[in-house]
């Protein structure tokens, strides 16, 4: 079970637990601690527009196609242009990638540098911003692996999910919540808008073993492969971990999807299809959503896997690889790998 937060006068800040932590890490100088903090800041600026969509003038699209070959968003492009903003001057990072540009976002001459790189979906889920449903921020966090004089490489952004320093989203729902880990357990705060703090709401969140939940676009069947489409289908019967009909929730949102999953249990699943009968491919990145998801949910006790491997021993082959994911509680993961063998 995840832990409670304390009573409302004992409440912490993200930056209390931020620095809480780092004085349990002899050699941490603060830079990481500073970079969270400046992803915060961004976070909170985001929030602030997307709750106010419907008010202002941030609805629809920008006329523009972005690199995935998806329409841009206004908001997406608005989450993008503050987070690589503000990120670019913490002085803690070498290099960005973010899901709407084609390739590294390089820190311009004017700025410090520093040691690690962040990689970030600015707004997940857009497309169903303007019906009012949760979208979030995701975000994964490496370290340079070349010599800090030297210029950043494509390999010092291309490494495997189990390299993480830290990850984590930030949902923008009924309420904002950030979750986070920096391989020590994951931690949940809630966005108190009165004070303009994070407060911390849950501590050490597991995923329970079984879930009660599956998720995933069943309208897509006829798209996959038996195996997957039979897998799929077992959530429905009894034979599965639960041994009794799951129950069926779908947002759309992976932020929403995920976050459902993470504390209540269950599998989400974006399996591979064959839209393109040539190409079969999974839909969610591995570097900006798969990756950061998967982290998060081991520490939680949870498992990730495209069907075959463990997703944070993958390496990336390019920025924008896409990968099937299958992600939850670990009998239901484990449950449809064994479906899919
Ligand atoms: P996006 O990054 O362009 O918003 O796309 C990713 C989203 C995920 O949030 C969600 O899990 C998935 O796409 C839903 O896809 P679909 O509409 O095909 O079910
Ligand atoms: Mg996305």
């Amino acid at each position: 079970m995840s832990e409670q937060a304390a009573p409302q006068h004992r409440q912490i800040t993200v930056t209390e637990h931020l620095l809480l932590h780092q004085k349990q890490s002899p050699t941490a100088t603060g830079s990481f601690t500073q970079l969270l903090y400046d992803l915060i800041l961004a976070a909170k600026l985001i929030a602030r527009n997307v709750t106010k969509a419907g008010l202002l003038d941030v609805l629809g699209g920008t006329g523009e196609i972005n690199v995935q070959g998806e329409d841009v968003q206004k908001l997406d492009d608005y989450a993008n242009r503050i987070l690589i903003h503000r990120l670019q001057r913490t002085g803690v990072l070498c290099a960005m990638a973010s899901e709407e540009n084609a390739d590294v976002i390089n820190i311009p001459d004017a700025f410090r540098r520093g040691e690690y790189i962040l990689i970030f979906d600015p707004l997940d889920g857009s497309s169903n911003i303007d019906v009012n449903i949760n979208v979030g921020t995701i975000f994964s966090i490496l370290r340079r692996i070349s010599p800090s004089d030297q210029d950043v490489a494509l390999s010092d952004v291309l490494q495997p999910g189990y390299k993480q320093v830290g990850a984590g989203y930030v949902l923008y729902g009924p309420s904002t919540m950030l979750v986070y880990t920096t391989g020590q357990g994951v931690h949940a705060f809630t966005l108190d808008p009165s004070v303009g703090e994070f407060l911390l709401s849950l501590s050490n969140v597991k995923i329970p073993e079984t879930g009660k939940i599956y998720s995933v676009n069943e309208g897509n069947v006829s798209y996959w492969d038996e195996k997957t489409a039979l897998a799929a289908a077992s959530f429905k019967g009894s034979d599965n971990p639960r041994g009794a009909p799951y129950s069926h929730r779908y947002v759309g949102s992976l932020v929403a999807d995920f976050h459902r999953t993470l504390l209540k249990g269950g599998i989400f699943m974006y399996p591979m299809d064959y839209k393109d009968p040539d190409h079969p491919k999974g839909k969610l990145r591995l570097m900006c959503e798969a990756a950061p998801m998967s982290l998060l949910a081991e520490q939680a006790g949870g498992m990730a896997s495209d069907g075959r491997r463990r997703i944070l021993e993958i390496i990336p082959d390019t920025l924008h690889a896409r990968v099937p994911l299958y992600i939850g509680s670990k009998n239901d993961v484990q449950h449809v790998i064994n479906k899919l063998k």
